[in-house]
């Protein structure tokens, strides 16, 4: 089966949005800075966090790349990543200014278990996230699912296929990540700006939909 968003066609800019579950933020007045809004791009190590904000980021992405040590060979496991020479040691940070008066912060949260302490921190006031799956290793992106599941931070999963590793369909990674139907799975090379912001707009029409319904759950008085 296809992915229905796919991601590897230029798609529109991602539309401004608020906070978790409510997508739309209200507008600066004229004069004022602009409102900034915050999106988390995370997944396991080597999946392509810092490739991806570094794609779609207007300004050199403030990274934090060390080269990978032997010290490091012990907690960070190689394994599928071989080629992998750097590690986010903190964060990576990029910005997209959708216009005068809306800019996006992205977020990439570090991979490894040992600076888990600053998901928390990163995730404050976060709009949504794009969990990045590596076909090689499908099972590094489960904590980081399960970490905005238990926080009710809108989240897309995005496949980024490595050379060599298995080609999942859609349904495949759905299936093996346990995720609800509602999560849009889309497919997505990291290296390229425009499939970096195919995914960024999934994220952003996934968090009007789910602002959209629960708002019709809150007008028909019924738990969203
Ligand atoms: N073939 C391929 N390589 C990628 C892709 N995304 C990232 N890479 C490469 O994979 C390696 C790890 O990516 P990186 O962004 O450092 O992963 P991070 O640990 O999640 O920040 C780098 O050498 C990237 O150039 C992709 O979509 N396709
Ligand atoms: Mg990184």
């Amino acid at each position: 089966m296809a992915y229905v968003n796919d991601c590897d066609a230029p798609a529109p800019a991602p539309a401004p949005a608020a906070a978790p579950g409510r997508a739309t933020a209200p507008a600066p007045a004229a004069g004022a800075p602009p409102a900034t809004l915050k999106i988390l791009v995370a997944g396991g190590f080597g999946a392509g966090k810092t490739t991806f904000v570094g794609a779609v980021s207007e300004i050199e992405p403030l990274s934090t790349e060390e080269l990978l040590s032997g010290v490091g060979a012990g907690c960070d496991p190689l394994h599928g990543v071989e080629e992998k020479t750097t590690t986010t040691v903190a964060l990576d940070f990029g910005r997209i200014t959708l216009d005068e008066r809306h800019v996006l912060y992205l977020f990439g949260t570090p991979g490894q278990h040992r600076f888990w302490f600053l998901w928390e921190e990163l995730c404050a006031g976060a709009l949504g996230a794009v969990v990045l799956a590596d076909t090689r290793r499908l099972a590094d992106c489960f904590p980081a699912v399960d970490f905005f599941e238990r926080r009710g931070i809108g989240f897309i999963v995005a496949v980024n296929e490595f050379d060599g590793g298995h080609r999942y369909g859609p349904d495949e990674v759905r299936e093996a990540v346990g995720l609800g139907p509602e999560v849009p799975v889309v497919r997505c090379d990291a290296r390229l700006a425009s499939s970096g912001t195919g995914a960024l707009a999934a994220l952003v029409r996934h968090l009007l939909c789910m602002s959209a319904v629960s708002s019709s759950s809150s007008e028909s008085g019924e738990r969203p």
